[in-house]
């Protein structure tokens, strides 16, 4: 279990699905649990000990309004930590943004974008800090950015099309 992803509730699903699919895409061993800072704190302490135990590497933490779930997870952990702000109807994510970029020096967190394309930052950051010991997951990631590269350049010929 290399990674784990934790999102403060079911509602935030959808953005770790972005997360979830890199993960499978590089076929890297992960588990998902929703777990709260503030609603179900004892849980969240248990999992990061029991995933520490499974030998995770990195934690990554979705979380909306006062987001404080990857600070939480930061405080009980060595390892590192990625924050993935979700967005809310009332103030778009800037708060949650704010609430996970904003930490206070000696325990960092990472922070990613607002909603789904942080969160699938978060889960390729995850995948370059595993590649640097391991190979095979390097090699995939280079294959990943050379199709993005190919993605760009088809695209550039369709639009160009269009002229
Ligand atoms: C945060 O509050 C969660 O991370 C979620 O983004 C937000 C709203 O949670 P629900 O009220 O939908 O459970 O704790």
């Amino acid at each position: 279990m290399k990674a784990a992803i934790f999102i403060g509730s079911d509602s935030d699903f959808d953005i770790a699905q972005g997360a979830v699919d890199i993960f499978k895409e590089f076929e890297i061993g992960f588990q998902l649990e929703v777990t709260s800072a503030h609603r179900s704190p004892e849980r969240t302490e248990n999992l990061i000990r029991d995933l520490e135990e499974k030998g995770t590497e990195v934690f990554i933490a979705v979380a909306g309004k006062a987001a404080h779930l990857a600070g939480m997870v930061a405080a009980h952990t060595q390892k590192p930590v990625i924050g993935v702000p979700v967005g809310s109807a009332t103030l778009g994510g800037l708060d949650a943004l704010l609430s996970t970029v904003q930490m206070p020096k000696g325990i960092p967190v990472a922070c990613m974008g607002i909603g789904k394309s942080g969160a699938i930052n978060a889960a390729l950051l995850v995948v370059e800090i595993l590649s640097l010991k391991d190979k095979s997951t390097a090699e995939k990631l280079s294959r990943y950015r050379q199709q993005m590269a190919e993605n760009v350049r088809n695209a550039s010929e369709k639009t160009k099309e269009r002229i």
